[in-house]
């Protein structure tokens, strides 16, 4: 395909690059004619919505042995031989530690509003707990100082996943003593950087790090518990949030806390009375030990039953802080979970308790670069739907949308990556639907602003809109990037 696009096209393109208005100069090709007939009636988002990206720290900023950072469970997964694709490491990913201006620049550039990044915890405590290392959180200062002056809007991740290894060493998520440490270095860090960030979450894809850390083994630390462990980190896990807000609150009053969880998106198979409601069961059920609990203070009644003798061991104390009150909510949305309504021949006591059935995806599914990404636009309507209706969440941000694509830069120096264009138009066009139906969405944090260590597929996932040619550190815009561009321009699609 790259061949055939004349050079013309290309003068145009890059033409796009620099001007504000230069995306109708691609205007004659099918993607934008599918565009404007979807957009037809005009798909603007409220006035002052939140553009914006995400990023995480292990797999964007590199330096990991810089000014006094720590060891993570991270480092040591990732130089385990066999561990990750071609033995990849976070060592240097993006170098964003030290080319953090430049990253700036080219959020400004686009015109983001706000950015997401986490907070490396070895960074200000390098072993987890004891004393705070001031060079850690100098960086976030620097980097914090410089997206200010760029007039974007910081949101700050505590943790996204990288613990400190010596926490590892003593348990990690299995030991209670973990949730306590994560609430003492959440609290000591928005305390410092609460008169720059007015929006913190404490943990990204609590969801993630507990099935993919511990029960698969497919990411660090890269155990295989049995269920009844599991059942009872996960516990710990969601208490670590809990004992983190109550940290925050009090030491840093007035800011906005909540968390960045990837709720199993429960779309219903099509919208229909019956399998819309369905949905609604399967969101609640299939996010019982994350998002439910955390929103109820209680485990569903189902979970518990299911888990019997392996269910967690949990005080009336530990529910209060797990289910305390958040400012807003924050979910990361990729693929579509399709949940059907039963039948009357659906006779299995499972499906019957439950209410609904998970319908498998078939083998000729469609799927992004990483094959667990399925597309379903839907998603992205429906998921911020159902969790407002179950849980009246008032403020809701995408925290993570976004796609991994097999880009190639071509020899004049694009990357052209129209299944990542696609995608996120129409995510985005769901998106619209849910938000002009009043459901509370405030922002969008696309994923990613830059190619980036993506765990344990290393650098060959890639999901930035910007390219990053990992020998040089060269970013370049890829046609992502000047479609959500001009998606901000136009605070919509049309
Ligand atoms: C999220 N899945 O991870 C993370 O928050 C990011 O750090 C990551 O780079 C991004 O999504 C893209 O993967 C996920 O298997 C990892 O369903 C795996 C899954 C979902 C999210």
């Amino acid at each position: 395909m790259n061949s055939t696009f004349s050079r013309r096209s290309f003068a145009q393109l890059l033409g796009a690059t620099a001007g504000a208005a230069a995306i109708p100069a691609l205007g004659t090709g099918a993607a934008d004619a599918q565009m404007t007939a979807q957009t037809s009636g005009g798909l603007h988002f409220p006035q002052g919505f939140l553009w914006g990206s995400a990023t995480a720290s292990y797999q964007v900023e590199g330096a990991v042995h810089e000014d006094g950072r720590g060891q993570t469970i991270w480092d040591t997964f990732s130089h385990t031989p066999g561990k990750t694709h071609n033995g990849d490491t976070g060592d240097v990913a993006d170098d964003h530690y030290h080319l953090y201006k430049e990253d700036i620049a080219i959020m400004k550039g686009l015109g983001l509003k706000t950015y997401r990044f986490s907070v490396a915890w070895a960074r200000v405590f390098p072993e987890g707990t004891g004393a705070p290392n001031p060079k850690g959180l100098d960086f976030y200062h620097r980097m914090l100082d410089t997206l200010l002056d760029a007039g974007i809007e910081p949101y700050c991740t505590l943790y996204h996943w990288d613990l400190p290894q010596t926490l590892q060493d003593k348990g990690g998520w299995e030991n209670r003593d973990t949730a306590k440490a994560f609430a003492d270095y959440a609290g000591y860090t928005a305390g410092k950087l609460s008169g720059k960030v007015k929006h913190f979450m404490t943990m990204n894809e609590i969801r993630t790090f507990v099935e993919l850390g511990y029960s698969n083994g497919m990411h660090a630390p890269g155990l295989k518990l049995n269920e009844k462990r599991v059942a009872q980190l996960n516990h710990y896990a969601v208490l670590g949030h809990g004992m983190a807000v109550q940290a925050i609150r009090a030491a840093a009053p007035g800011v906005k806390v909540g968390l960045a969880e990837n709720v199993a998106a429960a779309t219903p198979v099509f919208d229909s009375p019956a399998h819309v409601e369905a949905a609604t069961k399967a969101m609640r059920e299939e996010n019982a030990s994350y998002l439910t609990v955390i929103r109820e203070g209680k485990y569903t009644d189902l979970y518990l039953k299911r888990l019997g003798a392996n269910a967690p061991k949990f005080t009336p104390e530990e529910m209060k802080l797990i289910g305390a009150p958040l400012d807003f909510q924050g979910i990361n949305v990729y693929q579509p979970l399709w949940i059907r309504a039963l039948n009357p021949e659906d006779s299995s006591e499972t499906l019957r308790e439950q209410g609904y059935a998970i319908v498998p995806d078939p083998s000729s599914y469609p799927h992004m670069f990483s094959p667990w990404l399925t597309i379903g636009p839907e998603a992205l309507y429906w998921a911020p739907k159902l969790a407002n209706q179950l849980w009246d969440l008032k403020e809701i941000y995408i925290t993570e949308n976004g796609a991994s694509s097999a880009d190639v830069m071509t020899p004049e120096g694009t990357v052209l990556d129209i299944d990542r264009t696609m995608f996120l138009r129409n995510y985005l066009t769901q998106l619209h639907r849910g938000v002009s139906e009043g459901v509370p969405v405030k922002g969008y944090f696309l994923w990613s602003l830059l190619d980036n260590y993506e765990w344990a597929d290393g650098y060959e996932k890639r999901f930035g809109i910007h390219y990053v040619d990992f020998k040089t550190q060269k970013r370049t815009p890829k046609l992502s990037a000047h479609f959500y561009k001009s998606v901000i321009e136009k605070n919509g699609l049309a």
